[in-house]
Formats: structure tokens, C-alpha cells, sequence
């Protein structure tokens, strides 16, 4: 029987193919999608980002990391419980704060629309301005921000102090996750919601914008 910590392993050397080949039999073995994505893909990946922490793997490991990722999360997004497929008539703009890792974004935004949320995405390497403007154009409900590397964070700060500047803080509850993040930073620089993980991207949405 394929274990989970297989996963993690294949996914830690970013043998994608290997990798995509175990995930489809864990969830044919009927393993908890969830678990799947966060002890094996999500853990493999953060062994290759300890890695190169620790000067022990270079850039092209976290391509292949990536390209890892991207061969085994859409088998597992396949597999999520589809809910009602109920509408909820609330918009929430979703993007990647100035980086180009999308992979929790994308994660974010799928289970927010799973979900019943319109997700407006506005990808990757966005500014605190292309936030607000997003917000501002599709008449948002709420703002979701993810912060992958540490030049982000102090983007993320700008964007709150870019809302209030423009008298729209109120308007706009405003959530984070991502790699650097943490429950602390996230309330020290004034978020109304901070994920560990991208389900509770949908708790938090649920929550602010009163759904719960
Ligand atoms: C794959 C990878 C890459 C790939 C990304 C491919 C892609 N298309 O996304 C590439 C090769 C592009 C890359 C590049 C770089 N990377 Co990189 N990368 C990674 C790696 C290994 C995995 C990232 C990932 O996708 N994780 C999986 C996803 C699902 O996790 P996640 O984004 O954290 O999201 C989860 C949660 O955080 C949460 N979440 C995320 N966003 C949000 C938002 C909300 C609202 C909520 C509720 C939840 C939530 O939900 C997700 C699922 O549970 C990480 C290591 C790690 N520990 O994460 C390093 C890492 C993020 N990278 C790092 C670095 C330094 C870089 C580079 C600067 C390297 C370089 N010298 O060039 C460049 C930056 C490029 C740029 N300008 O953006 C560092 C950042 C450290 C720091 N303090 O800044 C890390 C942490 C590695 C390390 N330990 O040093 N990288």
C-alpha cells in the first residue's frame, strides 16, 4: 500500500512524474484528499525550501519542486468534495503579493470557489495598488493576499495603509496566508483574517463577510 510519507518523499526529491503517479493511487486507495495535499505534496515541498534555506539545493530545485507541485495538486483539486455548487453572491479579489509563487493562490482561489465564491484572480507579481484597483472595479466584497517571499510583507502593509489613505479600509476586510506568514505578523500589521492553510481562506470569507 502507498503511504502518504512516499508522497512527501518523491515530492522532496521533485520527481514529478513519480510524484503525480503516487498521488493518483493514494486517492484511488481513498486517502483524505486534504491530507494528501498538505502532509505529502505541502510537506515534500517545504523540505525543498528547508533545503535551499540551508544553502542545500539551488533555484532549479525550486522549479522542479514547482513543476512538481503543479503535476499533483489538480489530481488532488479533482478530488475535493464539490460541495453544493451553491452560488454565493460575494466576490473576493485574489492575488499574489509582488512574487511569482501561485501555487497556494491557485489553491486559495479553487476552494473559494468550490466554495460558492466569485473569485476575481489577479494572478501573480501584483502590486498594493493593482489590489485596491481590482477591489475598486469589480465592486469586492472582501480581499485575499497571498505572501510567499519576505519583500511581500512589506507590501502587504503598504496595501492596508493604500486602503485607509483612500477611505476604503472599512470597505474591504482583508485576509493573508502564505510561506512567511504567521498568525502574529498578520494581526501586528492590522489583517482582519490570517490562514495557515488555503481552507481557511473559505472559514475566514464565511466568517467576515457573515455567511457562517
Ligand atoms: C516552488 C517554489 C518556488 C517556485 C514557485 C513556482 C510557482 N509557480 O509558484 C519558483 C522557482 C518560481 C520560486 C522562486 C523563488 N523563490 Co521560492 N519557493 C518555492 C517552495 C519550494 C514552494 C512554494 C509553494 O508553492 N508551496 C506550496 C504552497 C501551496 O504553499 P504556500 O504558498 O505557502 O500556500 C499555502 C499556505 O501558505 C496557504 N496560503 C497561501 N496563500 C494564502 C492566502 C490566504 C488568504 C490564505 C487564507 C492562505 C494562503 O494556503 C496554501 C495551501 O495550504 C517554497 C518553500 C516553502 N516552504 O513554501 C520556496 C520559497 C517560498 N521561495 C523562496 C525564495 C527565496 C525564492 C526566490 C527569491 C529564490 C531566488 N533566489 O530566486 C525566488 C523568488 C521569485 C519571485 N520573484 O517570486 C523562499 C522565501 C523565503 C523568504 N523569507 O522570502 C522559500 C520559503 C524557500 C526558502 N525556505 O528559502 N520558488
Amino acid at each position: 500500500m502507498a503511504t502518504i510519507a512516499e508522497l512527501r518523499q518523491l515530492v522532496g526529491a521533485t520527481q514529478s512524474q513519480e510524484a503525480a503517479a503516487m498521488t493518483r493511487v493514494l486517492l484511488a486507495e481513498g486517502h483524505d484528499p486534504m491530507a494528501v495535499l498538505e502532509d505529502g505534496v505541502m510537506s515534500g515541498l517545504s523540505d525543498v525550501g528547508d533545503r535551499f534555506a540551508a544553502k542545500k539545493a539551488i533555484v532549479l530545485d525550486l522549479v522542479r519542486a514547482g513543476v512538481t507541485a503543479k503535476a499533483c495538486i489538480p489530481l488532488i483539486e479533482q478530488a475535493f468534495p464539490q460541495g453544493e455548487r451553491r452560488r454565493i453572491d460575494r466576490r473576493i479579489v485574489l492575488g499574489t503579493m509582488l512574487s511569482q509563487h501561485n501555487i497556494g493562490k491557485n489553491l486559495v482561489g479553487t476552494l473559494l470557489s468550490i466554495a460558492g465564491f466569485e473569485v476575481i484572480d489577479i494572478g501573480e507579481k501584483n502590486s498594493p495598488w493593482d489590489f485596491y484597483q481590482a477591489a475598486e472595479k469589480s465592486g469586492a466584497h472582501m480581499i485575499a493576499v497571498s505572501v510567499v517571499f519576505a519583500p511581500a510583507k512589506e507590501k502587504f502593509a503598504e496595501l492596508l495603509d493604500l486602503l485607509k489613505e483612500m477611505k476604503v479600509r472599512e470597505k474591504y476586510p482583508v485576509i493573508v496566508g502564505g510561506a512567511v506568514t504567521s498568525a502574529a505578523w498578520a494581526s501586528e500589521q492590522g489583517a482582519d483574517g490570517w490562514g495557515a492553510q488555503a481552507k481557511d481562506g473559505v472559514l475566514l470569507a464565511k466568517q467576515l463577510l457573515k455567511l457562517a
